[in-house]
């Protein structure tokens, strides 16, 4: 895999990475003509779906690093439903339906018989959505995490079950207002000290690979995949995506969004091997977790009809506990050069990035 090197793209309102400042060998698979394009246009997706956009990335990512060689395994959920109403499919690689329940099961089942073919070469992936991979299908993850099966898995998380009407799952943070943690009562929305963050029990279960990224940050996704696909056994990447519907932003603010879920702390993005933390994205700057509620009509019973400043408080504190726990602000070991931050080469660039963004100048 060639080194991955964060490069800004000073473009206002906007903090891509610009691929034409980068070596052509170093830039995104999407800028490569030759991607395999894995799920193409005319799926049913909403505008603005973070699912369908980490998707496409971390598809062609897996492609690109395996020549085209990938079966996927796909749980039901939004991403099933909106890329294949029958008889049409958007998918440009074999690919599965399973149960809502299963995705890892059945992708664990492909493994095997791939295996029992005397196949070394084609590789695996099950896919799925929080709902799938976090609630009903965690079982079957869990199992497929212990017996070292030879399947990545990627959860595609927005935090509740978005396909049946946006139901909370055990993904839904705390406070977040869904139809079934309505915005009501003493405590409105989903209540704390409940839902469980599966990256660090994938860790738990030592396989060799667990990352988190975002839809902020797609060429670290799609450097994750990469890594991933280059190594053999159970592997885990958990994808923080954006639901405009389920969220209640605009669909041109998704990426906006997941970066705000970073930058809070909210979501820490990181990569881990056998059960160690080897490698974290550090936070540009840190903001108040309150940036990050307050564009999503999810939250908005915690600033009207009154501030509810005691619940604002204790999400902060979540934020705080992941900077804490993860080292998000502090400098720390580096990982595998996928979700590596910090003084790279473009060191010098960042800082202006961050100049730019004291004077006020780019957001
Ligand atoms: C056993 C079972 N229960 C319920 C359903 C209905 N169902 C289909 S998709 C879904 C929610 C999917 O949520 P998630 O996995 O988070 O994916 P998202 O749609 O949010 O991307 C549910 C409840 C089902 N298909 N099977
Ligand atoms: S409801 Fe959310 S997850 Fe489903 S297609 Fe629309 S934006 Fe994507
Ligand atoms: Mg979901």
């Amino acid at each position: 895999m060639p080194p991955y090197t964060r490069v800004p793209f000073l473009q206002t309102g906007s903090l891509v990475v610009g691929n034409r400042l980068l070596a052509p060998e170093q830039r995104t698979v999407q800028a490569d003509p030759a991607r395999a394009n894995a799920i193409t246009c005319g799926h049913r997706a909403c505008q603005g779906c973070g699912e369908a956009l980490g998707a496409r990335y971390a598809l062609d990512a897996a492609m690109r690093a395996t020549g085209g060689d990938v079966i996927a395994a796909n749980a039901t959920g939004c991403l099933e439903v909106f890329s294949t109403p029958y008889p049409e499919s958007s998918w440009q690689l074999p690919w599965v339906h399973s149960l809502f329940a299963n995705a890892p099961a059945v992708a664990t089942g492909i493994a095997a018989a791939l295996r029992a073919k005397g196949n070394d070469h084609t590789r695996v992936i099950g896919q799925g959505g929080d709902g799938g991979t976090v609630d009903i299908g965690f079982a079957c993850l869990s199992g497929m995490f212990e017996r070292g099966d030879d399947v990545l898995y990627i959860c595609y998380d927005n935090e509740a079950y978005m396909n049946t009407g946006v139901q909370r799952s055990a993904s839904t943070p705390p406070a977040a207002r869904t139809a079934t943690t309505q915005a009501v009562g003493p405590d409105p929305g989903a209540p704390f000290g409940q839902g469980k963050f599966v990256p660090l029990i994938a860790l738990a279960h030592e396989i060799p690979y667990v990352a988190t990224a975002t839809i902020a940050d797609l060429h670290d996704l799609e450097a994750k995949v990469e890594h991933a696909m280059s190594i053999r056994g159970a592997r885990y990447i958990h994808v923080y995506v954006t639901c405009p519907l389920g969220f209640g932003v605009d669909s041109g603010d998704s990426i906006r969004i997941a970066r705000l879920a970073t930058e809070t702390g909210y979501f820490p993005v990181f990569e881990g091997a056998y059960g160690d933390i080897t490698g974290v994205t550090k936070i540009r700057r840190k903001l108040p977790i309150e940036t990050y509620l307050k564009p999503q009509r999810r939250y908005a019973h915690l600033f009207r009809p009154r501030r509810r400043d005691e619940v604002i408080a204790r999400l902060q504190a979540r934020a705080d506990r992941n900077i804490a726990r993860f080292g998000l602000l502090e400098t720390g070991p580096q990982g595998n050069g996928a979700g590596v931050t910090g003084a790279d080469a473009n060191g010098d660039a960042l800082g202006r990035v961050d100049q730019l963004i004291e004077a006020g100048e780019i957001l």
